[in-house]
C-alpha cells in the first residue's frame, strides 16, 4: 500500500530542499479565512482588469474564495485569496467615485444592469470589511533557485495546489513546473505571484494539496536527449535532440501468403 503524501518523506526521497518562505510574497502566519458562502465582495473581473464587479463566495477552501461574478454564468468561478488586492469590501468603488461594472458575457441586456445590481444587493449579505487582509509586500528580491521545492496553483485547474519545483530563474520571473506532470502544466511566473506558497502551506491552511503526478521523465517513447557531444558538428538547421537508439523496424506487410501485422490497439 502506497503511502499518503508528506513533503517531509518526498524531500527526503528527492534529496531537495524548500524555498525559504521569505521568497514568497505570502504571509509567515496565514490569515484567517472569515468568509462565507453566499457573501458578496468588489471582485476585478478576471477577463477585463479595468473593471470592477459585485462577486458571490460560492466556496471556501483554506484561505482562499471561489468567486462568480453576478450576472455571469457559472462557468467562469475563479479563486482569490482573502488578503488579496483584487477583492475589497461592497462599496468600496463608489466611495471612490466609481461605478460597479457588468461582467464581461453579462447575460442580460447591458440596460437591465442598473436594476439588476439593485436587486443582487438589496437584502444580500455583505461580507465585512473586516474578512479582507492586507497584501503583504513583495519579497524585495527575487531569492528563488533551480530545483526549490513549492506548492503552487495549477493555472489549468485553479482549485488545485500542487508540489513543484523551481526549473528556471530569469531576472524577475521563475518557471514552475509540476512535479511528475511532464510539463504540460508548467509556467513562468514573476518571484511574487501570489500563486505559488511555501512548502507546508496547503497543511498549515488545510487546503488540500494533490500528491505529485506518475508521468516520469523516463521511459517516454520515444525518449528524447539533448546531445551535447555533437552540438559543434551540427549545422543550424539539425535538431538539437537525438534519439538513443535506432527505432524498431516497422512491420512489414507481406502479399498473399503473409499474414498482415497483428494491431497494436
Ligand atoms: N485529470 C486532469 C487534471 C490534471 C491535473 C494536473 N495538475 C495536478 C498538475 C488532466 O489530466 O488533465
Amino acid at each position: 500500500p502506497k503511502e499518503p503524501f508528506t513533503w517531509e518523506v518526498y524531500l527526503k526521497e528527492t534529496s531537495s530542499v524548500a524555498a525559504s518562505p521569505s521568497c514568497f510574497r505570502q504571509s509567515r502566519v496565514p490569515p484567517s479565512n472569515d468568509f462565507k458562502i453566499g457573501m458578496k465582495v468588489e471582485a476585478r473581473d478576471p477577463r477585463n482588469s479595468t473593471s470592477v464587479c459585485i462577486a458571490t463566495v460560492m466556496g471556501l477552501m483554506g484561505t482562499r474564495l471561489r468567486l462568480r461574478l453576478d450576472g455571469s454564468d457559472n462557468t467562469n468561478d475563479f479563486w482569490r485569496l482573502v488578503d488579496s488586492s483584487e477583492i475589497q469590501p461592497v462599496g468600496t468603488c463608489e466611495r471612490s467615485g466609481d461605478m460597479l461594472q457588468p461582467p464581461l458575457g453579462f447575460r442580460m441586456n447591458a440596460s437591465s444592469w442598473p436594476m439588476f445590481l439593485l436587486r443582487t444587493l438589496s437584502g444580500a449579505e455583505i461580507a465585512p470589511a473586516s474578512a479582507f487582509k492586507k497584501e503583504p509586500a513583495k519579497p524585495p528580491q527575487n531569492h528563488f533557485r533551480p530545483g526549490m521545492k513549492l506548492e503552487a496553483v495549477d493555472r489549468k485547474n485553479p482549485y488545485l495546489i500542487c508540489p513543484a519545483t523551481i526549473g528556471e530563474v530569469k531576472a524577475d520571473e521563475i518557471f514552475v513546473t509540476f512535479d511528475g506532470w511532464r510539463g504540460a502544466f508548467d509556467y513562468w511566473c514573476k518571484f511574487y505571484s501570489r500563486d505559488i506558497f511555501p512548502v507546508g502551506w496547503c497543511s498549515l491552511t488545510r487546503h488540500g494539496l494533490q500528491p505529485p503526478g506518475n508521468s516520469s521523465t523516463k521511459n517516454l517513447i520515444p525518449t528524447l536527449i539533448p546531445s551535447k557531444a555533437s552540438s559543434s558538428r551540427r549545422s543550424s538547421m539539425q535538431s538539437p535532440y537525438r534519439l538513443p537508439h535506432p527505432l524498431p523496424p516497422l512491420p512489414v506487410r507481406k502479399g498473399v501468403r503473409g499474414r498482415r501485422p497483428k494491431s497494436q490497439t
